[in-house]
């Protein structure tokens, strides 16, 4: 049998260098600040760090703008601190991962400056340009009625050479055109290759699925009849060429050895996974589904809803399908519930009614997590159990690109009507990628020891801050960050059962249990979960041979060891080494 590869069991730790330590008290965090925090990072028992972006951007959606791949945005840091930071975390046994953002770049990379200065110019071909459609009485239209990520149409009309362009995200965030041949080696040379070359161990690759579009840049149905825009994910994701440019960016990957896990949203079969992350197939290692993270969006605008507007069923079955995937060919997948573009776990799927209900089901959302099969990834601050920002901060404290546009969005299309306005701010402190943005807390301090109290940091830090931070936690054996530790050595001890092991899902219609086993060739889990305040009675299920469970972990302290009863949020995890039925 062929080893295992290294990225199959890493666990991955995801940084978000603008809020993650500052180390030169300018309010933002940076690349010196992660350094001097390796050695937290490490005792989590993490095995990887994902950076997120950290090139030169003029920072319209927080770095995944790029302007220069190849140089460091200064308030991070330099060159020099980047191969430092590789350097070191190769020393401690760390491997780094960075973000590959190569669907679009910034409007003031100097390749899109160059394409936007002429239509004969040589790189005018590697962006996405048309020329105007004009209605009946000659009014100038976009080419389609694709609407962009953060609202408002994806085409953005040039003054200076009379065409539009498009941008899938941000108007200054112009789509790359990956038909173009020359266009893709410009791309892997100066925003992979160059890494590798530094000793980077791989990419997080944005928007993986979003390079071809669809040849006939066709009007996407229409959702949404009082609007000129609609959501058009069906004609750029996943398009006709994207396998085709995968393989070919692998066979440059594949020279060093990298790892890849790409962002794979508005694909939601087996098959249409498989076509991305098949080992046979060549393309990546494995993606991010979207499915959890996206229970109880809205479907036309992200926060066009209302707060928990899902049901566990559904997160069961969105979460069986991506189990499934590991037993339905040669792929894999990944285990995730936050990142950078989330609100934060506890608040969604858990409870911050009250610091009891906070901490217990942030670590029973622990437990969850590290059963479950595929490579393991946590969000910085999600491992002191973080939460979303209070309910009563105003939209200024907001600084999302996607947040601030949709409440622009509302305001003007309702002329600033207070309810419409309220209901978009009740979805906003439910689901903006701001929860997840907030500095991290690592001390009662002020500015929560993330940066200088005299400083001031670009984000708020949460009020909660001296409750919630890694100090108070880390000599605490009942913390969550204490929790969170025990769960990922006892993935690692039995790697067979929680990292590769088989899931079935069990109580699959139960709106406040989830319940599952994981199996291996020799031995069985089971884990029963309670997503709710009242107390749920479970069956565990017949272990062969007769014998009975043994208790393996627990959330809650005091167990009474046969009482198959789970007070609020309590999990569990029972070991047998025979085989369940
Ligand atoms: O996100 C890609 C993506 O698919 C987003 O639309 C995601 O669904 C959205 O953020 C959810 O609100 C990536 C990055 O992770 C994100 O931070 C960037 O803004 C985006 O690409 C553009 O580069």
């Amino acid at each position: 049998m062929s080893p295992i590869p290294w990225w199959k069991n890493a666990i991955v730790y995801q940084i978000y260098p603008a809020s993650f330590k500052d180390s030169n008290n300018d309010g933002v965090g940076d690349i010196p600040g992660i350094i001097s925090e390796l050695d937290y990072i490490q005792s989590l028992g993490v095995t990887t760090i994902w950076l997120c972006p950290m090139y030169d951007s003029p920072q319209h959606d927080m770095g995944y703008d790029i302007s220069d791949y190849q140089a460091v945005y200064p308030p991070y840091g330099t060159m020099e601190d980047m191969q430092v930071l590789i350097d070191a975390c190769h020393q401690r046994g760390l491997r780094i991962i960075l973000d590959l953002v190569v669907n679009h770049t910034s409007d003031l990379h100097e390749w899109f400056k160059a394409s936007r200065s002429s239509k004969t110019d040589p790189k005018r071909d590697w962006y996405i340009w048309r020329p105007a459609k004009y209605s009946d009485d000659g009014t100038r239209q976009p080419p389609n009625n694709w609407r962009s990520h953060f609202g408002g149409s994806a085409w953005e009309w040039d003054e200076t050479t009379q065409e539009y362009y498009l941008h899938l995200f941000a108007t200054q965030q112009p789509d790359l055109n990956w038909e173009n041949s020359e266009t893709r080696q410009a791309i892997y040379a100066s925003a992979m290759e160059f890494w590798l070359q530094k000793g980077v161990d791989g990419f997080r690759v944005d928007t993986v699925n979003m390079y071809s579009k669809h040849p006939s840049y066709a009007d996407a149905p229409i959702l949404d009849p009082s609007s000129d825009t609609q959501v058009a994910h069906s004609l750029f994701c996943n398009g006709p060429r994207i396998h085709e440019y995968l393989r070919e960016m692998n066979e440059i990957l594949s020279k060093y050895d990298a790892m890849t896990v790409g962002e794979c949203p508005n694909t939601h079969t087996i098959e249409g996974v498989l076509n991305y992350v098949s080992a046979a197939k060549k393309q990546l290692n494995m993606v991010f589904e979207f499915d959890v993270v996206e229970l109880g969006v809205g479907t036309d605008y992200k926060y066009s809803t209302t707060p928990r507007d899902w049901a566990l069923p559904q997160m069961k079955a969105v979460l069986k399908r991506s189990q499934a995937l590991m037993n339905a060919g040669d792929g894999w997948t990944t285990v995730f519930m936050e990142n950078h573009d989330q609100a934060r776990s506890i608040s969604r799927f858990g409870s911050d009614r009250s610091p009891e209900l906070r901490e217990t089901s942030g670590k029973m959302l622990a437990m969850l997590q590290c059963g479950l099969s595929g490579t393991q990834f946590i969000y910085q601050g999600q491992e002191i159990g973080m939460v979303n920002a209070p309910a009563q901060w105003p939209i200024s404290e907001y600084k999302d690109v996607e947040s601030t546009n949709y409440h622009e969005m509302i305001r003007q299309k309702t002329n600033g009507e207070p309810e419409a306005l309220q209901k978009a701010m009740k979805a906003l402190q439910h689901l903006a990628r701001d929860h997840g943005r907030l500095p991290m807390q690592w001390s009662a301090q002020a500015n929560a020891g993330f940066t200088a109290a005299t400083a001031k940091p670009w984000m708020r830090p949460n009020d909660n801050y001296a409750e919630i931070n890694v100090e108070r936690q880390r000599e605490d054996k009942s913390s969550v960050l204490s929790f969170w530790k025990r769960m990922l050595q006892l993935r690692k001890d039995h790697a067979d059962l929680f990292i590769h092991g088989t899931f079935g899902l069990l109580t699959e219609q139960h709106e406040q249990l989830f319940a599952y086993t994981k199996t291996s060739h020799s031995s069985s889990a089971f884990v029963v979960l309670n997503f709710s305040e009242e107390e749920q009675k479970f069956e565990r299920p017949a272990a062969m041979g007769g014998r009975d469970w043994e208790l393996l972990v627990s959330n809650l302290d005091d167990v009474g060891g046969s009482k198959d009863v789970l007070r609020a949020f309590e999990g569990r995890i029972y070991l047998s080494n025979q085989l369940c039925n």
